[in-house]
């Protein structure tokens, strides 16, 4: 099976599991394991911030980061199709008790024009508007990037009207390897930022929200409130400290298989896919063979040993990860292919 759901789908590798297996730990929650304190530490130092806490996930990182920084009744602005809207179970509204601004914007990317009018004025009826949330890579965008100018111009927007900016940044080194750019390019305009080892990455768990020292803090508290302070977590910290260390130079390899797939599926009949907007390693595309729906594409297609989503009645999502070779790309190609050939 060619896996495409996620890149989440990543297994260990036996250099990871080596790295698990003899990690020093501690009990994280009394601050006493020397692995974890690794990790944050190295996560915080890549991405120029002062501090940054280990979470189990890209959902509590986004959820500790906006809790941590909003009061029940304020708004949030972000784009009507990020990660935070669609696929995190309404925690933000339900737990943070926020309520979410979404604006349209063109695969996902808000522009700097957007954000003035959003932010709401001191009227009595209105709610404070605390934090504008942008998603680089965004995932539903198809991969797309955020240019580093784009976010510094949002964040001088927000910044005149004390509001933060928060990037969920599960894929941002996805971004900065299709830019080349640091992200530390990107964090002096963020009040705070989330990576993902578990995607790209290749680690098993985790996520790390960074800040600054204080903010750090506080949410450190609401990870622990929500049920995510863990005791020798060392372990699993490990991995990503392997991740970080073995698997970040690597990301362009995906870039350039996504971009290898894009380039093919874009030539087969019933496909609709301009291979341009692929610009990390997500490939999202429409099927338009008559009487093809994208669940019956992809049913069949997981029959013949590719798999992937569908996303929409006649939308595909194809993630290219360091578990596919790029000559699993070529099957997958040639698969494909002699499907929709037939
Ligand atoms: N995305 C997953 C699914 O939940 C859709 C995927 O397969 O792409 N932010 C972004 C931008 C994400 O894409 C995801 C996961 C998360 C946050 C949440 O991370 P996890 O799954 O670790 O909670």
């Amino acid at each position: 099976m060619i896996d495409l759901r996620s890149d989440t789908v990543t297994r260990p590798s036996p250099g990871m599991r080596k790295a698990m297996a003899e990690a020093e730990v501690g009990d994280d929650v009394l601050g006493d394991d020397p692995t974890a304190i690794k990790l944050e530490e190295k996560a915080a130092e890549l991405l120029g911030k002062e501090a940054a806490v280990f979470v189990p996930s890209g959902t509590m990182a986004n959820l500790v980061a906006i809790r941590a920084q909003t009061h029940h009744g304020d708004e949030v602005i972000c784009e009507e199709t990020s990660h935070i809207v669609q696929f995190e179970v309404a925690a933000h509204a339900a737990v943070s008790g926020v309520q979410l601004r979404m604006l349209p914007a063109d695969r996902g990317i808000l522009a700097p024009e957007q954000i003035e009018p959003a932010i709401r004025g001191s009227n009595i009826h209105l709610p404070v508007t605390r934090l504008v949330v942008v998603e680089n890579t965004h995932n539903r965008g198809g991969g797309s990037v955020y240019p580093v100018y784009v976010v510094a111009e949002i964040a001088r927007i927000a910044r005149e009207h004390n509001v933060a900016v928060h990037m969920d940044g599960a894929r941002l080194l996805n971004a900065c390897a299709a830019l080349d750019v640091e992200p530390s390019d990107y964090t002096p305009h963020l009040a705070s930022c989330t990576l993902c080892l578990s995607k790209g990455l290749g680690a098993p768990i985790g996520s790390v929200v960074a800040g600054d020292r204080e903010y750090i803090e506080t949410a450190r508290r609401y990870r622990k409130m929500f049920g995510g302070g863990m005791r020798q977590v060392g372990i699993i910290a490990a991995a990503g400290i392997y991740a970080l260390d073995h698997n970040v130079e690597r990301l362009a390899d995906d870039h350039a298989n996504a971009k290898r797939l894009a380039e093919a599926l874009a030539e087969m009949p019933g496909v609709e896919l301009d291979p341009a907007t692929v610009e990390t390693n997500l490939v999202i595309f429409e099927v338009s063979k008559p009487g093809l729906t994208a669940a019956q594409f992809a049913q069949a297609m997981g029959g013949l040993g590719v798999a992937f989503f569908a996303i929409g009645p006649q939308r595909c999502r194809m993630v290219t990860h360091l578990d596919v070779s790029r000559q699993d790309i070529d099957e997958a190609i040639s698969r494909l292919s002699r499907f929709l050939s037939g």
